[in-house]
């Protein structure tokens, strides 16, 4: 469809809407409208004023948190209530239904969910932690990396190469990161969680083996890992499976010298790692060096671990 027939059909339909009063007449006062929505793209009438079709974004902390309720009894009240969750409350409804800020929002922080889930973590940050990167036996994208957690559990024949061939054996703790269903987890945490596990294995005495990055990994890798490394402790920085709105939160999955075979039964997990709300990054760090002590002490991990202590 060329441009001309594009903007005479957008033309009658916003012609209809503001007939009907659907939508209002974009202001040709003076008058600043109460929320001034960012211009991203506009449709030009053939005749009249430009027309803001964009909305602004619905995802930002004082849209996100505004109170929808109409005429609410008590205003202070339910503001405090909604400070103290990040549960979707007081957001209000027309009749039964939600209202349209509503179903925005649910879209916008769907989208987030999605982007997080299928992009790639970013190389760069790979090259500036100097971590080099494997994959599992997925070949066929995200999708199949969706479909198919059980490829996603097994390291490809040419990352036991490259782990074989770069990697110290037997460290007494090993550390990998997976990007696993959050890409944006990685990004946000890795950056400040990583040298603080390494400075603390290390400021214990302990050996710390090289780490590397797992292309679309499962934490049960874990296993091929340790097979192939033969760590004391094996930590696993993975992005957890997305939130609505919330990409960022990433776990540190631990076992004490993992094995084929091996369940998340005798595994252990420290998650909800982000900034704002969940385990900061750093503190974290601190909790998973001392959580690789403890396995080493009792010589176990998961099930085994809570028995002994
Ligand atoms: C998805 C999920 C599950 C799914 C896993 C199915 C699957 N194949 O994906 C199901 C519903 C089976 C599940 C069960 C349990 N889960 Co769960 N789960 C999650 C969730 C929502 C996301 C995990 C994720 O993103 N993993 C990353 C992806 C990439 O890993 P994956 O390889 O695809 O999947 C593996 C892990 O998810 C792992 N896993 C899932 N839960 C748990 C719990 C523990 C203790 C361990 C060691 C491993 C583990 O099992 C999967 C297969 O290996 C998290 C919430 C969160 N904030 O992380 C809770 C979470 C990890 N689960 C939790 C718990 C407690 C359990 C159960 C022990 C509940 C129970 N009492 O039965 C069981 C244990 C199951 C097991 N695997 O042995 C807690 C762990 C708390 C803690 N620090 O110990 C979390 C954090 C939820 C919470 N806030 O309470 N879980």
């Amino acid at each position: 469809m060329d441009d001309a027939k594009l903007a005479a059909i957008v033309e009658v339909v916003v012609k209809e809407l503001l007939a009907t009063g659907a939508i209002a007449a974009p202001a040709t006062s003076a008058t600043p409208p109460v929320i001034e929505p960012p211009v991203v793209a506009t449709a030009t009438l053939t005749s009249g004023p430009a027309l803001t079709i964009d909305l602004p974004d619905p995802t930002t902390p004082e849209r996100r948190y505004a109170p929808g309720v109409r005429q609410p009894a008590d205003p202070d009240g339910l503001r405090a209530l909604i400070a103290a969750t990040t549960a979707r409350i007081g957001v209000g409804r027309t009749g039964p239904r939600y209202t349209t800020a509503s179903l925005l929002l649910f879209q916008a922080d769907h989208a987030i969910t999605q982007d997080a889930l299928y992009r790639d973590v970013d190389p760069r940050l790979l090259s500036e932690l100097g971590l080099f990167s494997v994959e599992t036996r997925i070949t066929g994208g995200k999708q199949e990396y969706l479909l198919r957690p059980d490829l996603g559990r097994q390291l490809s024949d040419e990352a036991k190469r490259l782990i074989r061939e770069r990697c110290a054996k037997n460290p007494a703790v090993q550390l990998v990161v997976g990007d696993g269903l959050s890409a944006a987890a990685i990004e946000a945490n890795l950056r400040q969680i990583l040298p603080v596990i390494k400075q603390g294995v290390q400021a214990a005495g302990l050996s710390f083996g090289t780490p590397f990055f797992v292309k679309h990994c499962r934490v049960g890798v874990m296993n091929d890992i340790g097979e192939l490394l033969q760590p004391e402790v094996l930590i696993l920085l993975i992005g957890e499976r997305p939130g609505l709105g919330r990409a960022d939160s990433m776990s540190a999955y631990m076992a004490y010298r993992p094995k084929p075979g091996d369940t998340d039964a005798d595994r252990d997990v420290i998650c909800n790692i982000f900034e704002g709300g969940g385990t900061n990054p750093l503190e974290a760090g601190a909790f998973v060096v001392q959580l690789a002590q403890k396995m080493r002490r009792h010589q176990a991990s998961g099930v085994k671990l809570k028995l002994a202590t």
